[in-house]
């Protein structure tokens, strides 16, 4: 720790990130003077290629570590290269704290060099923005910052730095104790009488059914939703943000739910027990479009149960008996409750439920049975997941990027355990995410094994961070489902329009190359028997390996709206 007394503001910006916790910082350079003390203060700065990254590396950081992520950048155009990063984290409510340079005080608004106003730009896409303008005040606004990102719902707050303020040689003496860089902030539990209430709904319910968010692994109430399905007898279905919030092979897990429940969806054989349900919980989750096929996943006459730490959500899509409370704590009080009460009906439905449930997995197994197994070239993503599945440990962390990468891997992974994390941008889903969050999630948890897949429109907007994981040491098994064309779009022109533009097919890519170029490993797989070994030799290797797989381009996921208009 360097000395309390006589600290720099520059020194003192550092202090205060070190007292919240901060030892990984993505920046690139500045504000210098920062970047510069941090080392003093146990800080490293992973310097990214592109704002854009850098962003969604303290995203995936923030996520796996349970601290809020910090990333830094300069004003104007590197300012707006944030935006989209913090969209994703506004939306998916990851605490992230942006310290952005901005002019100095004295060249406000006189057209100084990359100039712009931040406090409008980020309006749309942080909770918080605030200009310190004091260096004696440093310390008040960086625990601003810090509460506002881990407090409440969490999200991205950005702090404005002037030039002239961090280059002051005289900070202030060091004023607050308080570590706040850890989430969430604050637990609280929701109204006790509400609680009682709604397990009085859920023991006494016909067919109840719990759907999992990602608030449950934004709280950490993975061990407390599993006590919930095991010890209250209610089956579980997850969105693609709570996928790991159960145990998948658990008998009352009902897979992943929301707009993939088509041909081949992981629990399209469930469907009746969500068209069914009677009483649904939700717990941290947006009811948002994709996580209920657009609102159509429940049915009119259901009761509805919303467990959110903000309130503002609960009741938007499904009106609802309102639990505001975070999901740990909540989840603990509900258990407790439904315990303390009559059973009897949760227990003797059981059976059935894991019958159905089971049933509805054996279909499900039989119908995608000769995908899994494919032998075809290009390969078939479903083979590609079955030969990772057999890899995977409670303790790998999965990250997807947006588009098919993410149903893939949601459907056709297993979660191991409560509590395995599958990461993938679906705040915004928007494309680029997956290589750079891989990276955060894995400065987060060095021991993880990190499996990462990508499509190849997606990684061409991050292809230079392949530098930043050879540079810093950073270790992903990268697999890019290599189409050779924006299959999404593609394909969802061609259900909704019956034809596509000349923007979806790319010409030929070696993506192996171009990760060699960069210094890390690049394997192309054309067969699919050669996908295995590629991963485990991958797994073997200390440093990062890209596997660019061909990957066959009519390859439809499970999307509802593919249904009966795209043939396999
Ligand atoms: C930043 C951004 N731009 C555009 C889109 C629209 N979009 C959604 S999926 C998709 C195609 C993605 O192609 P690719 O990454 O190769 O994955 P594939 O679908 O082929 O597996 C596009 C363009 C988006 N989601 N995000
Ligand atoms: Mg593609």
């Amino acid at each position: 720790m360097a000395q309390r007394r006589n600290l720099t503001a520059a020194e003192s910006f550092a202090a205060a990130l070190a007292r919240h916790g901060a030892t990984t910082v993505f920046g690139q350079s500045i504000p210098s003077q920062i970047h510069l003390a941090g080392p003093s203060f146990g800080i490293r700065q992973v310097a990214y290629r592109t704002e854009n990254a850098g962003a969604a590396m303290a995203d995936g950081f923030a996520r796996i570590s349970g601290k809020v992520g910090v990333v830094t950048a300069q004003n104007g155009p590197a300012a707006t290269l944030l935006v989209p990063g913090l969209a994703e984290a506004l939306t998916a409510s990851v605490p992230i704290v942006a310290i952005v340079q901005d002019v100095a005080r004295t060249n406000l608004d006189r057209n100084a060099f990359q100039e712009l106003d931040h406090l409008d730009l980020f309006k749309g896409c942080a909770k918080w923005i605030r200009r310190v303008n004091t260096a004696n005040r440093i310390d008040d606004y960086v625990d601003m910052a810090f509460t506002a990102a881990a407090s409440g719902r969490p999200g991205p707050a950005v702090l404005l730095c002037p030039y002239d303020l961090i280059a002051e040689r005289e900070g202030p003496e060091p004023r607050r104790g308080a570590s706040l860089g850890a989430f969430p902030l604050d637990r609280t539990v929701a109204d006790p009488e509400r609680v009682a209430r709604t397990a009085r709904m859920l023991a006494e319910a016909e067919r109840p059914l719990v759907v999992a968010g990602g608030g449950v692994h934004l709280s950490g109430a993975a061990a407390e939703m599993a006590a919930l399905q095991e010890r209250a007898h209610l089956p579980v279905a997850t969105t693609t943000m709570g996928k790991g919030a159960v145990d998948e092979a658990h008998p009352l897990s009902v897979g992943p739910i929301g707009y993939f429940m088509g041909p081949g969806g992981a629990a399209r054989y469930q469907r009746g027990l969500v068209d069914e349900a009677d009483v649904v919980l939700f717990v941290g989750t947006r009811t948002n479009q994709n996580g209920t096929d657009s609102w159509t996943l429940f049915p009119n006459g259901a009761r509805f149960i919303h467990l959110d730490v903000d309130g503002g959500e609960v009741g938007r899509n499904y009106e609802s008996e309102r639990l505001v409370g975070d999901a740990k704590l909540t989840l603990e009080a509900l258990t407790a409750a439904l315990l303390a009460g009559d059973l009897g009906k949760r227990r003797a439905a059981r059976k059935g439920v894991e019958a159905r449930i089971a049933e509805g997995r054996a279909k499900h197994r039989s119908e995608a049975a000769s995908l899994l197994a494919s032998d075809k070239s290009p390969m078939r993503p479903e083979r590609m997941m079955a030969e990772m599945a057999k890899l995977l440990t409670p303790s790998s962390i999965v990250v997807a990027d947006a588009s098919y990468a993410s149903i893939w891997t949601t459907n056709y992974l297993p979660s191991l355990a409560a509590g395995m994390r599958f990461l993938a941008p679906r705040g915004m889903a928007g494309l680029g995410w997956g290589l750079p969050m891989a990276m955060g999630a894995r400065l987060a948890a060095p021991a993880s094994e990190v499996f990462c897949l990508v499509g190849d429109g997606g990684f061409a907007h991050v292809w230079s961070e392949l530098e930043t994981a050879r540079r810093s040491g950073i270790k992903v098994i990268l697999t890019v489902l290599n189409n050779q064309e924006l299959g999404y779009q593609k394909h969802a022109e061609n259900a909704l329009f019956g034809a596509h533009t000349d923007a979806v097919d790319f010409a030929p890519v070696d993506h192996a190359a171009v990760a060699r170029a960069c210094g890390v490993a690049g394997v192309r797989v054309e067969r699919a028997q050669d996908y295995a070994p590629a991963l485990r030799e991958a797994m073997a290797r200390e440093e990062t390996t890209l596997i660019d797989v061909a990957t066959d381009p009519d390859a439809f996921p499970p999307i509802t709206l593919f249904e009966g208009r795209l043939q396999a």
